[in-house]
């Protein structure tokens, strides 16, 4: 039986005054019978470690580096993420892969590290418009899978997410039937390269506008043990209908 998993991007938003929604957020759910994991921007997490000390709310990264340290400007490592308080991080989400120019191979080689580190890794899979209107959807998110998930991953440090670049903060949502066929195919593709146990427990998330008016039926769907969520985990107030919905 996979545990649900709720988990909030917050991309590069949120400052300090910020924090006070994942207080808000805890005072909602103060036992809270999915897992939740919030990825603030790497500058928060230490201060919300500190404010989640008693409760199972998980904090996350939203990349890292492949390599533990070094001459990097700019970047942050694995084991950085996990000293700040991150149990999880965020790796290959379109915004890094376009923005950042992210390859399959980098992001097989970020999430061997963070995994090394001890860090639960939701690794993102879409396909752009052009791709779904080509019918190559199967084929992306196959090859993305293949190359991006290492074979060193295990159940509990293995999360994929399914996140079409054309849903992202769009408003626009796959219909069931479309999200049911691709979690239906990594779900066989994971069996088939991990085994029927491993590739049974691996949690599948959806992402790309997930609203509270929408997650019931997004939730409904084979194969969906969650969602990532961008703009509206921002607040407390749009995150907390989500998460009981799950
Ligand atoms: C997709 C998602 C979070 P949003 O990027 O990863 O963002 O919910 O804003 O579409």
């Amino acid at each position: 039986m996979r545990r649900r998993l709720a988990a909030g991007n917050w991309k590069m938003n949120g400052t300090s005054a910020d924090l006070e929604q994942i207080t808000a957020l805890m005072a909602a759910h103060p036992a809270p019978t999915v897992d939740l994991l919030l990825c603030p921007p790497a500058t928060l997490i230490h201060a919300a470690a500190r404010r989640v000390a008693d409760h199972p709310m998980m904090l996350g990264g939203q990349d890292c580096h492949a390599e533990p340290s070094g001459a990097h400007t700019g970047d942050i490592s694995a084991e950085q993420l996990a000293d700040a308080g991150a149990r999880a991080v965020i790796l290959g989400h379109s915004e890094r892969r376009q923005g950042h120019a992210e390859q399959n191979a980098q992001v097989c080689a970020k999430a061997r590290a963070a995994q090394d580190a001890g860090l639960m890794t939701v690794i993102c899979l879409g396909e752009s418009l052009d791709q779904r209107e080509a019918q190559t959807t199967l084929e992306v998110i196959g090859a993305q899978l293949a190359d991006s998930v290492p074979d060193t991953a295990t159940a509990d440090t293995l999360v994929i997410a399914y996140e079409p670049i054309w849903a992202i903060g769009t408003g626009r949502i796959p219909t069931p039937d479309q999200i049911a066929e691709v979690h239906d195919f990594i779900r066989a593709r994971l069996q088939q390269r991990f085994g029927a146990d491993m590739g049974s427990a691996v949690r599948l998330l959806y992402g790309g506008s997930v609203k509270p008016d929408n997650a019931a039926t997004v939730f409904a769907v084979s194969n969906v043990d969650g969602a990532l969520v961008g703009g509206a985990s921002l607040t407390a107030d749009q995150f907390s209908p989500i998460i009981t919905a799950l």
